[in-house]
């Protein structure tokens, strides 16, 4: 069997420029035969709608939403859009996250209340609301994928609040595939390796953590956008029917070693 997506409908959150992991990932499920729908947060001069509206236009998405998890109100309408217009549907990926910039810097004890809550809202239970307006409108031998960092399971300095959320992310995996399971819906996470974007570009000291997975991680590199995408693809496609609440590690290797 070859991986194929054919006549499969995907769903992907989270892409924001040409360095988006969603991008990787919207490209690799694109090149092995999905239908493309996009989703991106919207902001107030439309700025970003343009952006990633262009970048997608390659892959002729027959979707394209407004959707900032943090409103229940975009959420709805995201859904009912796709069944307007789709119907139903196979693949939702999963590629979003936020916290403070100040959250992400210092002393984890010094996080705040309401940093601890946003970062956790949009990093974490953006995953289960999304699953559970997108759950009537998936198709039996559906996948959902989430993205991931090791900071969620060992201590990154710095990553924090994110690292909590993370956790939390990947706990929910376990939940909602246990859930989706007897509808033959799979859920699973990628860990993926420090790889510079926009959001892992605004931390600082991300160039000196990418020279170290190069030092030492069994590939002696980091990873690629269109590595994790292809992971994504595999993940989403029939050759993975039988693997569900799963992390898998797309990062070179880093996560073995112990020296
Ligand atoms: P990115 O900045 O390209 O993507 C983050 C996305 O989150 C953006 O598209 C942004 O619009 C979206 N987003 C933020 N708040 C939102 C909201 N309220 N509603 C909807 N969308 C919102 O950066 P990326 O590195 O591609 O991140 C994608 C995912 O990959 C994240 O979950 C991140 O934690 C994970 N990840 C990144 C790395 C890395 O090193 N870059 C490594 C492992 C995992
Ligand atoms: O998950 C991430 C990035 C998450 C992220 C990044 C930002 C920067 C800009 C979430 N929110 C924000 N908010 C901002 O204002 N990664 C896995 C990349 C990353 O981020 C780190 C890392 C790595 C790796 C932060 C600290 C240490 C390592």
């Amino acid at each position: 069997m070859l991986l194929d997506l054919t006549g499969k409908k995907a769903l992907v959150t989270g892409i924001a420029n040409n360095r988006s992991i969603a991008w990787g990932i919207a490209q690799q499920l694109h090149a092995a035969g999905a239908e493309i729908g996009v989703t991106y947060l919207p902001d107030e001069a439309g700025k970003f709608e343009k952006k990633v509206r262009t970048l997608v236009e390659p892959l002729n998405p027959t979707l394209f939403l407004p959707c900032n998890v943090q409103d229940d109100a975009q959420i709805a309408t995201t859904f009912e859009e796709v069944k307007a217009q789709w119907g139903n549907f196979d693949i939702l990926i999963h590629c979003l996250a936020f916290a403070n910039r100040d959250d992400l810097t210092g002393e984890f004890v010094n996080t705040s209340r309401d940093g601890f809550k946003m970062a956790l809202e949009i990093s974490s239970y953006s995953l289960t609301v999304l699953a559970q307006a997108a759950r009537p409108l998936l198709n039996a031998g559906g996948a959902i994928v989430t993205l991931t960092y090791l900071g969620g399971v060992k201590v990154i300095p710095n990553y924090n609040v994110m690292g909590v959320a993370k956790a939390a992310l990947e706990m929910s995996v376990r939940y909602l595939a246990a859930e989706l399971g007897p509808q033959n819906i799979r859920v699973n996470a990628i860990s993926a390796g420090p790889i510079r974007t926009l959001a892992s570009s605004a931390v600082g000291g991300i160039l000196d953590m990418i020279h170290h997975v190069e030092a030492i991680a069994p590939l002696r590199r980091t990873v690629t956008q269109t590595e994790v995408g292809n992971a994504a693809a595999f993940l989403c496609s029939d050759l993975a029917s039988g693997v569900t609440g799963q992390i898998l590690y797309v990062d070179s290797g880093y996560e073995i070693m112990g020296m």
